[in-house]
Parts: structure tokens; sequence; C-alpha cells
């Protein structure tokens, strides 16, 4: 696999010239500056590239060109953007940077309810807590019927936290699920706006009435459309799985598991259309054998995310060391030497350690959680390459 590193552009703190002595080959990266639903001409894209390459490296991954809201729920200006992301789409092409990697999630991208996790030895991860995060939807949000989305047992704990929750923690639960996380992500909520739940709520309400079916009818339709892009200029289409992989806030997820999976790649059978193997998003769902899944898709499979997450006896889930957990990174690692031997692969997230946390990195993207990550699976890499040459 080409090792890459998610790179948040020339204002990350993290430089090229301290990845190339890491020992990254690829860049993972976007134009972030460029508002959803923008065109990346192609001065700005080679511009960015040329400074990569100035470094000796290449812009291996686009992550992400976001797909705006109005194409997921198919509002009337979708044919209009799906427009721009071709044209978008042609110009990376042109340019050479030929794998895409975006989301098919309404309204938010990725959720944790706490950024900063502690653990034993001293480092954090990122965590995901069902109680807070019923909270939030509940008492926070204040969705409505969002009680038939949850059983006794959790509407009991949810009061129980009501009675002893500070403001302190709300606006902490808030930041977490809306703001940090999604802001540099190209979300559609960024720090310092006012009044994020208000938009949120917003957001929400453009859902009204698009279920499953209809969500998966949209999503056939932007990739119907794109396709021939891609034919064109030979680029590679790769969705990033749900992250956490269920639904959520009553919100259709449809890039949850193998049956999903195989019915988008199924929907729009062209090889251009792939997958991101985002092993820990995947190993967060407990219906998901994520072993199993990357045998079946390896051949679809254009960008791999290792990472790995245990599931708690409630529920809850913590990011794991890349050396244990569900995401089961060894078996990935030789699945995909053996099957797709070039494909990117980045080390997805980190412990904050070592001081990260005081360098204002984006939640998951610390430097020394992720170099140690990154030195774990090139560990792994070594090995499982050495076993494959001897057979
Ligand atoms: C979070 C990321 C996601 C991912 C997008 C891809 O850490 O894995 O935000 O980049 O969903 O479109």
């Amino acid at each position: 696999m080409e090792k890459t590193w998610r790179w948040f552009g020339r204002k990350d703190k993290i430089t090229l010239d301290m990845l190339r002595q890491i020992g990254v080959e690829g860049i993972v990266t976007a134009l972030h500056e460029i508002p959803n639903g923008e065109v990346w001409n192609e001065e700005a894209i080679r511009g960015l590239q040329q400074y990569i390459e100035s470094f000796g490296l290449r812009w291996s991954v686009v992550e992400s060109l976001p797909v705006c809201e109005a194409i997921k729920y198919a509002g009337p200006e979708r044919d209009e953007l799906i427009e721009r992301y071709k044209i978008s789409l042609a110009n990376l092409g042109k340019c050479g940077v030929k794998t895409v990697c975006y989301n098919f999630m309404p309204v938010i991208d990725w959720i944790r309810t706490d950024l900063a996790r502690p653990w034993a030895d001293g480092t954090t991860s990122l965590y995901f807590d069902r109680v807070r995060f019923a909270y939030f939807d509940m008492k926070i949000l204040a969705r409505e019927g969002a009680e038939k989305d949850y059983d006794a047992e959790m509407l009991r704990k949810v009061q129980e936290l009501d009675r002893t929750i500070t403001e302190a923690e709300k606006d902490e639960l808030i930041d977490a699920i809306i703001v940090k996380t999604q802001g540099f992500v190209n979300g559609n909520i960024r720090e310092g706006d006012k009044a994020p739940v208000s938009i949120f709520r917003r957001l929400l309400a453009q859902y009204e009435g698009v279920d499953r079916d209809r969500l998966r009818e949209n999503m056939r339709y932007f990739l119907s459309a794109v396709m021939p892009v891609c034919d064109r200029w030979g680029i590679d289409m790769c969705v990033h799985p749900d992250d956490p992989p269920f639904q959520v806030l009553g919100l259709p997820r449809i890039v949850t598991s193998e049956e999903d999976i195989a019915w988008l790649l199924n929907a729009v059978d062209n090889p251009h259309n792939g997958l991101t193997f985002c092993a820990g998003s995947l190993s967060a769902g407990a219906h998901n054998d994520v072993v199993k899944m990357a045998e079946r898709f390896a051949a679809r499979t254009h960008f791999v995310h290792l990472r790995s997450c245990n599931i708690l006896p409630d529920g809850d889930f913590i990011e794991a060391s890349h050396l244990e957990g569900r995401g089961r990174l060894v078996d990935l690692v030789r699945i995909f030497e053996r099957l797709r031997p070039r494909v990117p692969m980045r080390v997805d997230h980190g412990r904050t350690m070592l001081g990260d946390d005081k360098l204002g990195y984006n939640p998951g993207y610390a430097f020394h959680g992720r170099m140690l990550a990154l030195g774990q699976v090139e560990g792994m890499m070594t090995v499982v390459k050495d076993e494959l040459q001897k057979i």
C-alpha cells in the first residue's frame, strides 16, 4: 500500500517537511478554502499539487470533494450542483489527481461525543457515548419524536443525566458533536458560527420525508451522473462509510454495513464507483465483520483508512490502539497487501499524546499519535510483504 497522510493544507501546523521525514509517500488533502458546491478550478488544483510535489511527495487522494446537501436530499438545485461537481472532477483528472473520497451522510459527517477521553497511560482518544448522544438529540436539539428512537432503558438514563449535567458540559457536547468534528471536514457548521443548534435544526428539516430508499435513489442518481467523467479521466470515486455506521437523529444512513456497500457497488456497477475502506468506521458497528468485508470488497476499494474501535458492553465505542480492537488491522494489511498492493492507505486518527493537545490540531489528527500509529502499521506492512515474498 502507498503510505499516505491526511494533511490540511498550507495552514496545517504539521508541515510537508515533517511528513517527508517520517516516511510518508503520498498526501491526502482538499482545497479546504473553497466553499462546498463551488468549482475547483485547474489553477488552484495545480498550485497545491506543485507545492506538494516540491517536497518530493504526490497528491494521492482528495479527501473530500464534498457532496452538497441538496444533492443528497434532491433539492431543486441538484442538477446544477452535480454539473459543478463534474467540472471539479474533470479538472482533478486533468491534473492527474485521480482518487476522490466523499461521503453521503446527511447533515452530519462523523460523530463523537468526547474528543479527549483519558486512557490510564495519560494519552486521550475519541469516544462515542450513547447516552450523551441521546441526551443531545432529545434535550438539546429537542428533536420532535426523538424518544421513539430509543428504548426505555435509554430514556431512563437520559433523565438521570439530565439531573446532573452542567451547562458547561452541555456546551461541550454541542461543540464536540456539531462544531469541532464538523467544521474542518468542510462541514455545514464552522467554528465561530453563532447558534449552531439552530443552524443544525434547519439542516435537519431539509430531510423531512427522505427515508433510506429515497436517499439510496439520490445516491444512485449522483453516481450515475458522475461516472462518465470518471470513465473519461480515470477517476476512482470512493465513498467513505458512515461513521458511526448506524441511523442517527432520525436521518437515514446508507453506507453502514456489508449489505449497504454491496447495494451501492451494484447499483452503479462501474469499477470507478468504489469504496474507502475505513476500518475504524466499520468496526464501530457490532454488525460488521471487518475482515470478511475487506476480502469481499477489496477489488472495489480505492483507498484504505486504518483505524480500530472497541465496542463496550453498553454500546459506547472507543477508538482503540491500531494494534488491537475490532478493526483487526493485521488481517486487513494481509488482505490489501495481497490484493491491492498499490492502494493508498492512511492511518486514521490516533491518540493525542506527548503534548499534542497543546498544539491545536484537529480532533483525531494529532501528530505524535498518528506518527506512532503509522510506525505500527509500517511494521505490519513490512512483515506481511516479507511473508508474501516467501510464498
Ligand atoms: C473523519 C473523517 C471523515 C471523512 C469524510 C469523507 O475523521 O474520516 O470526515 O473525511 O467523511 O468524506
